[in-house]
């Protein structure tokens, strides 16, 4: 914290990043740390790189400095990259390589620790509650413009203050962004109640096609490339449908299947979240090449679907074997 804060203070232009795909955590880090940058007189970039949409539920975030493309100064700035467990999860390969300093601020217990200087606290909620603790050592006065970003932080993170991550100093810093100005239910009307119609109808597909496995401990179900475009759906609808198939009684871990949003697939995405916490699914996701965190992982894989399933469940098995 301490070598964080300090290399903050000596240096002025900043690039900040986060991984692809961003979700609530993600791009509430990379607003709120902007913002606070900015208050200190720092010279800050918020750097997403390539093309990918950000969902829809976070469109309404004041992003529009968000940049896609590297700055031209980007050797002369040091990285800061947030909520990325590894340096594949930045979109940018070469921006480790052009830094002249990298710190490393997540929450991801398997981070690889990437950076000159790493700040990984995997006890922390959310990368959120991270930068809110580096500006509060920073003395950054928390405005309602950088509360409200980190709060979505930490309320999507914490599954709206309901996972296993969510700790009393979770709730107490949410108290302290609520005081110091989030909007609660504002916030909630725009990330939870604000839903597209088709990412409704992605997600009856989703339900529709949910099979129980090994006694219904796993629950697992897929979309194809071709339902985006049936039901009119962008990119990023299908970010969160995974959670609806936890909820279903006995489950233990759930996996979404997904294709590439219309394009025929070459890999195919898979998302896993463990409903127990005796089940480490980042576990099983980094059998497959990928990571993530005990209770949400993910991987990608060249396997069709039904093999998918198939070595999903062989995974199961494997991991509780045991341990009953
Ligand atoms: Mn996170």
């Amino acid at each position: 914290m301490r070598a964080v804060t300090a290399a903050i203070r000596m240096h002025d232009r900043f690039l900040l990043t986060t991984h692809e795909h961003p979700d609530g955590d993600a791009l509430g880090s990379l607003l709120g740390m902007h913002l606070g940058l900015q208050a200190l007189g720092k010279d800050s970039v918020m750097y997403l790189p390539g093309s990918g949409p950000i969902a829809g539920e976070y469109q309404w975030m004041p992003l529009d400095a968000l940049v896609r493309t590297p700055p031209a100064d980007q050797a002369k700035r040091v990285l800061l990259a947030l909520d990325c467990a590894g340096a594949g999860r930045i979109g940018d390969p070469v921006a480790l390589e052009r830094a002249p300093l990298i710190l490393n601020v997540d929450h991801h217990h398997d981070n690889t620790r990437f950076g000159t200087v790493d700040l990984v606290i995997d006890t922390a909620s959310s990368t959120g509650e991270i930068v809110f603790d580096l500006l509060t050592a920073l003395g950054v006065t928390i405005t309602p413009e950088i509360a409200e970003p980190l709060y979505v932080a930490l309320v999507t993170d914490t599954g709206r203050y309901q996972y296993s991550n969510t700790t009393p100093r979770a709730l107490r810093v949410g108290a302290e962004l609520v005081e110091a100005g989030a909007d609660v239910a504002g916030v909630f009307k725009k990330v939870y109640e604000s839903v597209g119609f088709p990412k409704l109808k992605l997600l009856a597909r989703v339900l529709d096609r949910a099979e129980q496995y090994e006694d219904g401990a796993v629950v697992i179900s897929w979309l194809v490339h071709t339902d985006w475009p049936d039901v009119g759906a962008g990119e990023g609808y299908s970010e969160g449908v995974i959670e609806h198939l936890r909820s279903v009684e006995g489950a233990r871990v759930v996996a979404l299947i997904r294709e590439p949003p219309f394009r025929t697939p070459v890999q195919r995405r898979v998302s896993l979240r463990a409903s127990d916490l005796s089940i480490d699914v980042s576990a099983i996701a980094r059998q497959f090449g990928g990571g993530g965190h005990p209770q949400a992982a993910g991987f990608t894989s060249d396997q069709t679907t039904a093999e998918l399933i198939e070595a999903i469940c062989s995974a199961y098995v494997a991991a509780t074997r045991g341990a009953a």
